[in-house]
Formats: structure tokens, C-alpha cells, sequence
């Protein structure tokens, strides 16, 4: 009996209603027939996979979206329930932290971290039946260097063309 034979049964998602208790009947058609005895069956759950992007850099401050592409499940009960996707933006392996997310349907994330450093984050995905894979990714959040604009403003009053006084101010302001 072959993995088709027993798909064709509707024995394809794991692990359903394992274990099963599975016998062949054969029937020749001239009043021969056997069944063997029962074996047992245990489908198990395949893991989905998926490609986790997490951009290799960017400026403190900035947002940036880190994800899943091209999730898969080789059953399609699974695809077809959907994925639950994780994050884990301090990769402590605790998906309930602040700005964390567990369990959400969307497989992308916009985040931002107010310091430069470097970060590993941490996904994943997880099918209906609670299979899961985690990947993570390293992101460069490099240092936003200060600006400032500066207004220089000059004025003069005179009483004589000869004798002149001036005032110098300057303002600046730091973003
Ligand atoms: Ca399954
Ligand atoms: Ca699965
Ligand atoms: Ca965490």
C-alpha cells in the first residue's frame, strides 16, 4: 500500500486522527477473500517552512518591515487554514514581550529601533496544527548623525557712514 493508496483514503494531514488502524481487504472475485490484521497508522505533521527577510541595515530611528516569503506546507489542509506567524524582536525566545507579536495572520511586520547597534530578530511560522520553524536575522541599525539648521542674521545701525555698530546672533536647532 503506497502513500497515494492511503491518501486516497483522506489519510493525508497529519496528524489528524492518528493514530489509525489501518487492514487490507482483497477480494479476488471468485469467492477468495482476506483481510490482514490491523497495523497502526501514525501520520505525523510535517513543520511548514518559509524564507524570513530581515534587511541587513538601516538608520536608528527609521522603521522597517522584516517577514515571511514563500511559506509552505506539503498538505494542503494546512496551507489552506492558513499560517500564524511569530515575532520575537529581542530573540529571547518569548514572543509575548513588548512590541513582540504572537500568533498573528500577517507575514510581515514594520518595526523600528530607537538605538543603533546590532539586532537579531527572531521568526516564526506555524501551522494549524501547531508545527512551527524559527529563523532569525540580523539587522545593522547604524547611527543617525545629528543635524542642525543654522540662521545667521546680521544687522547694523548707523548714526554716521563712518562709525557702525553690529549685532551677531546665531540659532540653531538640534532635530
Ligand atoms: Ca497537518
Ligand atoms: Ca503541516
Ligand atoms: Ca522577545
Amino acid at each position: 500500500m503506497s502513500w497515494l493508496d492511503i491518501k486516497a483514503l483522506g489519510i493525508a494531514d497529519g496528524p489528524g486522527a492518528s493514530p489509525w488502524n489501518v487492514s487490507v481487504h482483497v477480494d479476488d472475485g471468485f469467492g477468495h477473500e482476506l483481510t490482514s490484521p490491523a497495523v497502526t497508522l501514525t501520520v505525523t505533521n510535517v513543520d511548514p517552512t518559509a524564507t524570513f527577510q530581515v534587511p541587513a541595515t538601516t538608520t536608528e530611528g527609521g522603521s522597517f518591515v522584516i517577514g515571511f516569503s514563500n511559506p509552505f506546507d506539503p498538505v494542503g489542509a494546512d496551507v489552506a487554514a492558513g499560517f500564524l506567524y511569530s515575532y520575537d524582536l529581542n530573540n529571547d525566545g518569548d514572543f509575548a514581550d513588548p512590541n513582540d507579536l504572537l500568533n498573528v495572520p500577517q507575514a510581515s511586520y514594520t518595526v523600528s529601533f530607537a538605538q543603533n547597534g546590532n539586532y537579531t530578530v527572531r521568526g516564526r511560522i506555524q501551522d494549524k496544527d501547531g508545527g512551527y520553524t524559527d529563523y532569525t536575522g540580523s539587522i545593522l541599525i547604524t547611527n543617525a548623525a545629528p543635524t542642525a539648521t543654522f540662521a545667521i542674521g546680521v544687522a547694523a545701525r548707523s548714526t554716521k557712514a563712518t562709525r557702525c555698530r553690529w549685532s551677531l546672533w546665531i540659532h540653531s536647532t538640534r532635530l
